[in-house]
């Protein structure tokens, strides 16, 4: 219970160090030349989405502007991010995702 061990009469103590981690949103952001399926392709790779929530998370971010990838630990959001910037600019296409805490 936090205080002890009512059982057996000793008293221990729980750490209260430990806290949930913040979580991040990963958000991509529409641009007017990265082809369609590219970011229908990012979004199934680097997200894990199926082929059905990729194409409606890309419509999302085509018609309103920006749209959220999944929601993550710093590290991993982070880590998303950065793998989506790299793949696209080696693929020469300006897509681009940012953080934004939750
Ligand atoms: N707007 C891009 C196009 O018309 C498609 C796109 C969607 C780009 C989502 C970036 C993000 N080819």
């Amino acid at each position: 219970d936090g205080q002890g061990n009512t059982e057996t009469g000793i008293l221990t103590k729980t750490s209260p160090k430990t806290k949930k981690p913040s979580l991040y949103k990963v958000l991509m952001l529409n641009d007017d030349y990265t082809p369609m399926d590219f970011v229908v392709h990012v979004l199934q790779t680097i997200f894990g989405k199926n082929e059905t929530e990729a194409v409606q998370i890309m419509l999302q971010v085509h018609q309103k502007g920006v749209g959220v990838c999944g929601v993550y630990s710093f590290e991993v959001a982070e880590t998303k991010v950065n793998k989506v910037v790299d793949y696209a600019r080696r693929n020469q296409h300006p897509l681009q995702c940012t953080l934004e805490k939750e």
